[in-house]
């Protein structure tokens, strides 16, 4: 191979397929069946050469649809979709930016394996499958099946995480896997969960518009979700917004009152507010009693938190308190809105059904404008939810259910007794399964783990003492590709087909607009291959193209609260501008429709009511004490800035609209009693690790808190692994550390590796 050839990849098409042929039939079958082999084909047939290919954005959950221009049948440039209800004509920077990353020259173009001298080299296909199959084989015979684990995430279409759920648990023998939305969602699903009796956010985007009030809570939209931001904008109602976050953010500025609680006080100010409502006989007797249980020991349990105990608690005065109760007494359409400000938190379910439960008890639910109302982070973090074959077996079903198993199998036209009874690890117990040597093989699709798991040093370490890690990603470059055994070379989002469900329940197409480089597959068809190098091809005969294994889910899915049988083709859902669900068979469903769950008061738990569930708030795992004397929040910089920058770093415009280095915010009252300047570079410290960032001396952080963006690479250096013990979601936004001026000489050791 020469020099060339490793570089870009070109030239070992030829090679990989003769040594496919070598494989045997059915390895060859199916990657002649990849439509454009290697990803060098053209776009897809149904794709007009010059046209506009509609497709829904790959970034945020918003879900905005993009039209894609198309010239000789590739991707030269793209405009937001004027008639899409979502977006409406308009996107925010990564959107408009979404082609660039593609282009990248660190794209993973050619499998790179560990040769004799432990370096990353290109390897064929067929060499990469075969180190694969040995690889975790090889474990397996030697330590058990649960000896190898998956990691997924909430940025694949569904079709291909259903695929790889299916795959390594049916076909494989796994029994653990886990993905990047346990850092994310696992929250808001517990909690929904729990209190509705089914994973399902109420709302449609519709809601921003017409609620009279809206309160965000843990979520700053205006950076994070910019065109959700964008329907609020359009609220005709005059509406009062009401942010509730320890930080001033961008959404609280422009909000109508900003309650800066301290950080984590959030269940004690919500049982606060659910006081003062009980005590003043502002609630909806009628829809409590005809909706939901247990309310009275929620309101007994809620008397205890009087004006005093919250002020005290949440550093709120009375008065703003009593304001914000008055306020949702007042709104006749109240909206409550979490992100991740409630779920990464050590006691995030029992705020988010805090929240919950104000909005059962003042009847603010199933109708317009109203809800109690989780946004998602990633475009498919709701098909993760439903689909992924983590937490809950494929279409929201349970593992230990054997009619369920045996519901699932017979769709699949699979053998039960390949289905898990019981549910994986979670991500943590994943990787402290690996600490202690249970777990020794891990496959990681699609997520950064060296980056953005908490408590990174350790994260790190854990990574490093596994027998055989493959990453699969779209660059080779990631902190974890850099780490990896085998690195297998993805497609991304514009270079295959599949389907993302939005924040608010909407299923949406994503298409083939360009060609992946070299050698790079869409995972869909990385799958395919490795179930027939690994033996089980069979059982996924009928897996045969993204759309086959959708019409599969749709099945899988018919009875359930998320019933989707009622969505035909793909062609309908672009048909009809992106399908909510549920859309059982036999329903339809008008162009740009937008629909909210519970218009009829019927909630999933058996009885159709919803439970009021509360709890005694827990103490901070890590409070800020003498040597930390500062509480660490971290969380989203800026809107061209997407989680660990293997993308957004990618494109020239996007770095302009963001900071260029890594910095720290802190508020002037602290950095005049550390001496620290303006823009000066300090060194942000926890118990754990170092951060080397500038000084952003702002009042948008308290005194006695910093925050650092999480987009760097060495913020989750300082992050504490504790978790929600219901969710296992790790609690990121709060821990203790010390600001100090960075001493002559130390600059580098703390890294500033972005
Ligand atoms: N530009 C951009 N957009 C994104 C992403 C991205 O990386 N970049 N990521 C996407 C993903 S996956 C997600 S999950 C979402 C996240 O979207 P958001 O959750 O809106 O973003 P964050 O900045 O992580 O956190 C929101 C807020 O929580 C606040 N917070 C911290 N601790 C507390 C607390 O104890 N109580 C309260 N009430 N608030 C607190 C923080 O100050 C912060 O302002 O964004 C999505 N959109
Ligand atoms: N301190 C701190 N840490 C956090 C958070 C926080 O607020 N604070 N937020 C957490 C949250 S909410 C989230 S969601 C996580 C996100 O954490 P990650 O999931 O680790 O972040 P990403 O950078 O989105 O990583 C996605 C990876 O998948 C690759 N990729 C993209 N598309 C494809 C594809 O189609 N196929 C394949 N195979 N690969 C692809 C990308 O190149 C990238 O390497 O971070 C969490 N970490
Ligand atoms: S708001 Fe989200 S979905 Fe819309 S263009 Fe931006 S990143 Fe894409
Ligand atoms: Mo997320």
């Amino acid at each position: 191979m020469s020099a060339d050839e490793r570089r870009t990849g070109d030239g070992l098409v030829d090679r990989a397929r003769h040594l496919l042929r070598q494989h045997g039939g059915p390895l060859t079958r199916e990657l002649e069946r990849v439509p454009g082999g290697f990803g060098l084909g053209q776009v897809p047939a149904r794709l007009k050469p010059d046209a506009i290919a509609r497709v829904v954005c790959g970034f945020c959950s918003t879900g905005c649809s993009l039209d894609v221009h198309l010239r000789d049948g590739v991707a030269v440039n793209l405009s937001p979709t004027v008639d899409y209800s979502v977006n409406a004509g308009v996107a925010c920077p990564k959107g408009w930016e979404a082609l660039t990353p593609l282009q990248a020259p660190d794209r993973a173009r050619v499998p790179l394996a560990r040769d004799e001298r432990g370096r990353l080299a290109p390897v064929d296909w067929g060499v990469a499958l075969d180190v694969f199959v040995r690889g975790f084989k090889g474990i397996q015979a030697k330590h058990g099946p649960e000896s190898v684990a998956f990691l997924g995430t909430g940025q694949m279409p569904s079709e291909e995480l259903a695929f790889l759920g299916a795959l390594a648990k049916f076909g494989m023998g796994m029994v653990h896997g886990d993905g990047n939305t346990r850092q994310c969602m696992a929250t808001a699903v517990v909690a929904y969960k729990q209190s509705f009796g089914f994973d399902a956010p109420p709302y449609t985007y519709k809601d921003f518009e017409e609620s009279d009030v809206l309160v965000f809570v843990g979520a700053n939209p205006c950076i994070a979700h910019p065109i959700m931001w964008g329907r609020v904008c359009k609220n005709p109602h005059a509406p009062r917004i009401l942010v509730v976050d320890p930080r001033r953010t961008e959404t609280a500025m422009v909000a109508t009152e900003h309650f800066p609680l301290r950080p984590k006080s959030d269940l004690v100010l919500f049982y606060g507010i659910a006081h003062v409502l009980v005590a003043r006989g502002w609630i909806d007797r009628a829809f409590i009693d005809a909706h939901t249980s247990g309310f009275d020991a929620f309101a007994a349990h809620v008397a205890s938190y009087d004006l005093g105990r919250v002020a005290a608690a949440t550093g709120l005065s009375s008065e703003a308190i009593e304001r914000l109760a008055s306020h949702i007494h007042e709104g006749k359409r109240v909206s409550f809105w979490w992100t991740m400000g409630v779920n990464q938190s050590h006691e995030g379910v029992r705020v988010a059904q805090a929240i919950i439960n104000l909005a059962l008890m003042t009847g603010n639910m199933g109708r317009p404008g109203t809800g109690a109302n989780s946004i998602t982070g990633q475009c498919n973090a709701m098909g993760s939810r439903l689909f992924a074959n983590t937490t809950s077996l494929l279409g929201g079903h349970d593992f230990g259910n054997p009619v369920h198993r045996q519901k699932v199998s017979g769709v699949l036209g699979i053998d039960e007794t390949l289905i898990p009874r019981t549910q994986s690890l979670a991500y943590d117990q994943i990787m402290e399964g690996i600490l202690k040597g249970k777990i020794r093989g891990l496959w990681v699709v699609a997520t950064n783990t060296a980056h953005s798991w908490i408590n990174q040093a350790d994260a790190i370490d854990v990574l490093g003492r596994l027998d055989f890690l493959v990453v699969q990603d779209m660059y080779g470059t990631t902190e974890t590709a850099r780490r990896a055994h085998l690195v297998l070379p993805a497609a991304g989002w514009g270079e295959k087909e599949g389907t993302f469900i939005n924040s608010e329940r909407r299923i949406g197409l994503i298409k083939r607009v360009t060609r992946a480089p070299g050698q790079a597959l869409a995972d869909f068809y990385i799958f395919k291959l490795i179930a027939e190098a690994w033996g089980c091809g069979e059982l996924f005969r009928a897996w045969s193209s993204p759309e086959a294994v959708f019409r599969l889910l749709t099945e899988v899915s018919r009875g359930q609260p998320c019933d989707i049988t009622g969505v035909e083709s793909y062609a309908m859902l672009e048909d009809r501008g992106g399908v909510q669900w549920p859309l059982r068979e036999g329903e339809t469903v008008a162009r740009g429709a937008e629909r909210r769950l519970f218009e009829d008061g019927r909630f999933f738990h058996d009885d159709g009511r919803a439970r009021f569930v509360f709890d005694e708030p827990s103490r901070l795992p890590e409070a800020a004490d003498d040597s930390y004397p500062l509480t660490l929040l971290t969380g989203r910089a800026s809107s061209a800035q997407w989680h660990t920058l293997t993308r957004t770093g990618k494109s020239k415009i996007l770095r302009k609209l963001s900071a260029e280095e890594p910095y720290v915010e802190i508020n002037p009252a602290d950095a005049h009693r550390l001496g620290i300047k303006p823009r000066q570079w300090v060194i942000v410290e926890s118990r754990r690790g170092q951060f080397e960032a500038r000084a952003f001396v702002t009042h948008v952080v308290r005194a006695g808190q910093v925050f650092v963006p999480m987009h760097y690479a060495r913020a989750n250096q300082l992050t504490l692994a504790a978790f929600d013990p219901h969710s296992r979601q790790p609690a990121y936004k709060a821990c203790a550390v010390l600001v100090r001026p960075r001493r002559d000489g130390e600059s580098g050791t703390a890294g500033t590796e972005t």
